[in-house]
């Protein structure tokens, strides 16, 4: 493998349009953090950058929902996300936000450079346009009827009511969302990345040259590049982004995923020129050869990072491409995709608030959980099993007895070991090579096995001290007993290194307790006496003999059922408020006299079979015992029916409905049934049995 001087991590710059949530987290900054963290306490010499990406539609939607600039909106979210982050931990080095004028600038030159290259293609293509603002439209900016359902307020992008997906010009009636007014198609030009003219080159850069990355980042590249790669639009008919710099572009934005990957560039010239004795030019770490490239992102966000940014790259020529792209797939909540339209979602500073200095325990639990390899679920129950049956019982309680035997036999002074006997030793070779390991899984971004192995060796130590039993031995056996403590110890020590890439704050307090100092960075001199560094890892002499050691306190502590209940409650409210915002009872019918009502002969019918109509998964056969003789009916409710379960129940059914031939089967009525709010049918019955054939009025 190729010696790099130097590693730019990159993690995903999220949309200023919200906070951060714990799907964020899982996927993409706790996973970039510890990696980080890992690579400085190496010694490696790391920048790692982040930044909000303040461009795109869905924030001029939120700012018109509120009435207020798309500017404020993401001033507000940016300050909530940068202080969530540091809340939590994600040790960036330099975090800023895409409206910077330094990303202006930089973005819009490197487009111009493209632009004056001739490596953009200019395209006319047609688009809804409103002439009463004198606006384009984009897809989720146009309504319309649905051809499909008629659903008179699909969007251009999806209609909500069928789900189906939808291009505006297959709209009915396009209208503006934001005027109500009538829309019309029209000529506009726009400038185009050739991502076909690239096709060759990433296929051999990435197919041949990185069989490493992770199957799912492989694979993804691979389906898109066994399609043909089509140009791109770089430009935008919009009037929030960075204008294009280009003549008679008047109106026109660079495509927020052109400037947003630039912004990684643009926040590390910012940091560098704040500080260039520190960081040196940001040339160095984008275009130097001995630099490695790691973008951290979510699986949705790998088509921009493996394809269209390194074709940004590549054509503007100069730059390093990413060496790996560790994407994840996407964590649920309880069982459920999150989805911040619907709420469903823990936030972070919503966390916060509820578990007050509790930041190492979700990152544990979200590491614990990571979805690497597939999509994972995140549940409350994890949640505090992952505090109380790991965090409380095996790191801390093994952490805590060390300590406290060591203030209760010695006054905190580290004990002078005697001879190790076969169990030590045995112990001992159990952690010897738990650096390597770790560092195997860390250099390979199996963040949440390496996780395994800290804990791993937190079970070591548990075990150690219980068979150990010093306790029992004090009186009778003291060398053996400093031996043991010694060894534990030592142990905790290792234990503080070994977390310290994944609970950052836990290991700063516990180094506290040992009287000792992470070395975290490799630019900063630590001055102690016993200093934690990561090429340590797996020594047994940490902590010096006669070392003073403070009194402990309790490095986690128990979440309790009632904590736990309170977020299942908040999101069973949620599931509780959204289905009440799905449904809303439709209009009251045209009133109609007693007669019409009179003319319908509904009746009560006993079920006496049921079963499947062959090749139909929606329809039920029926016989139906109706009080005269056994009467077919067909009913589109299979998909929420087992035929079994209907069977010997009475429904009502409407009797003088002419009859109607289904997949080759006469129906003689109709059953009736109550449509839910999600569409979900339900058979009306009778509250209590009847006889069959009595009229319902
Ligand atoms: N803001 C999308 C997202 O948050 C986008 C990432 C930009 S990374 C350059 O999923
Ligand atoms: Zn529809």
């Amino acid at each position: 493998m190729k010696q790099y001087k130097r590693t730019t991590i990159t993690a995903a710059l999220p949309y200023a349009n919200g906070g951060v949530h714990i799907g964020h987290m899982a996927g993409v900054y706790v996973p970039a953090d510890i990696y980080a963290r890992y690579l400085r306490m190496r010694g490696q010499d790391v920048m790692f950058v982040g930044g909000s990406d303040e461009h795109g539609v869905p924030i001029t939607i939120r700012a018109r929902k509120e009435g207020i600039t798309p500017q404020d909106v993401v001033d507000r979210y940016h300050a909530l996300i940068k202080e969530s982050f540091a809340e939590f931990g994600i040790s960036f080095d330099v975090y800023s936000r895409t409206t910077s004028a330094t990303h202006h600038e930089f973005a819009a030159a490197f487009f111009r450079k493209l632009y004056d290259e001739g490596k953009l293609v200019e395209r006319t293509t047609k688009q809804f346009y409103d002439q009463t603002t004198g606006q384009f439209k984009t897809d989720r900016d146009i309504v319309g009827e649905c051809p499909y359902c008629h659903n008179p307020e699909a969007n251009g992008d999806q209609c909500e009511k069928c789900g189906r997906d939808l291009d505006p010009t297959e709209l009915i009636n396009p209208r503006s969302k934001e005027s109500g007014a009538q829309l019309v198609l029209k000529d506009t030009n726009n400038w185009f990345l050739p991502l076909n003219e690239y096709s060759a080159w990433l296929k051999e850069w990435i197919l041949e040259g990185h069989k490493e990355w992770r199957t799912n980042v492989y694979g993804q590249c691979k389906s898109w590049l066994d399609m043909d790669l089509q140009p791109r639009a770089m430009t935008r008919d919009l009037d929030w982004g960075i204008p294009v710099p280009v003549e008679g572009a008047e109106g026109k934005v660079l495509y927020v995923w052109f400037d947003a990957p630039i912004g990684y560039i643009s926040n590390t010239k910012e940091l560098c020129e704040s500080n260039p004795g520190r960081w040196g030019t940001w040339q160095q770490w984008w275009q130097d050869e001995d630099t490695r490239l790691v973008h951290f992102i979510g699986k949705d966000n790998i088509v921009f990072h493996c394809i269209i940014f390194p074709v940004m790259l590549k054509a503007h020529g100069g730059y390093i491409l990413p060496d790996n792209v560790p994407a994840n797939e996407f964590l649920n909540l309880e069982g459920d995709k999150i989805s911040t339209s619907r709420n469903w979602a823990v936030w972070l500073h919503e966390y916060l608030r509820d578990f007050p200095g509790k930041q190492d325990v979700l990152r544990y639990a979200l590491t614990a959980s990571a979805p690497e390899t597939k999509d994972n679920d995140f549940t409350w129950a994890d949640f505090q099993a992952r505090n109380n049956n790991e965090l409380v019982a095996v790191y801390g309680n093994f952490v805590n007895r060390a300590l406290q035997l060591t203030q209760k036999y010695y006054e905190g002074r580290v004990p002078q070991p005697e001879a190790l006997n076969d169990y030590d030793r045995q112990t001992l070779a159990e952690f010897a090579d738990v650096k390597a390991r770790m560092e195997t899984l860390l250099d390979s971004f199996k963040l949440r096995e390496a996780q395994k192995e800290a804990m791993n060796l937190a079970r070591i130590g548990n075990k150690y001290l219980a068979d150990s039993e010093p306790w029992k031995l004090i009186k009778t056996d003291p060398d053996r007993v400093r031996t043991v403590i010694n060894l534990s110890l030592q142990l905790t020590a290792n234990l503080c290194i070994a977390f310290a890439p994944f609970l950052p704050n836990s290991s700063e307090r516990l180094a506290g307790m040992l009287a000792a100092s992470m070395q975290t960075r490799p630019e900063e001199k630590v001055e102690a006496s016993v200093v934690l560094a990561w090429n340590r890892l797996g020594s047994t002499d940490l902590l010096p003999v006669g070392h003073q050691l403070p009194q402990p306190s309790l490095l986690f502590e128990k979440i309790d059922d009632a904590a736990i209940q309170a977020q299942t409650d908040r999101l069973a409210r949620i599931k509780q408020e959204n289905i009440a915002a799905a449904f809303r009872p439709a209009e009251v019918k045209a009133p109609v006299g007693y007669d019409d009502f009179e003319r319908l002969d509904i009746r009560v019918g006993t079920v006496l079979e049921c079963q499947r109509v062959k090749k139909s998964n929606k329809l039920l056969q029926f016989i139906i015992d109706d009080g005269m003789e056994r009467r077919t009916i067909l009913s589109g409710i299979a998909a929420y029916y087992e035929p079994q379960q209907l069977v010997g129940r009475q429904v009502c059914f409407i009797a003088n409905f002419p009859p109607r031939k289904m997949m080759g089967i006469e129906s003689q009525g109709m059953i009736l049934s109550a449509v839910d709010y999600d569409g979900t049918l339900r058979v009306v019955t009778p509250e209590q049995a009847v006889r069959p054939g009595c009229q319902v009025g």
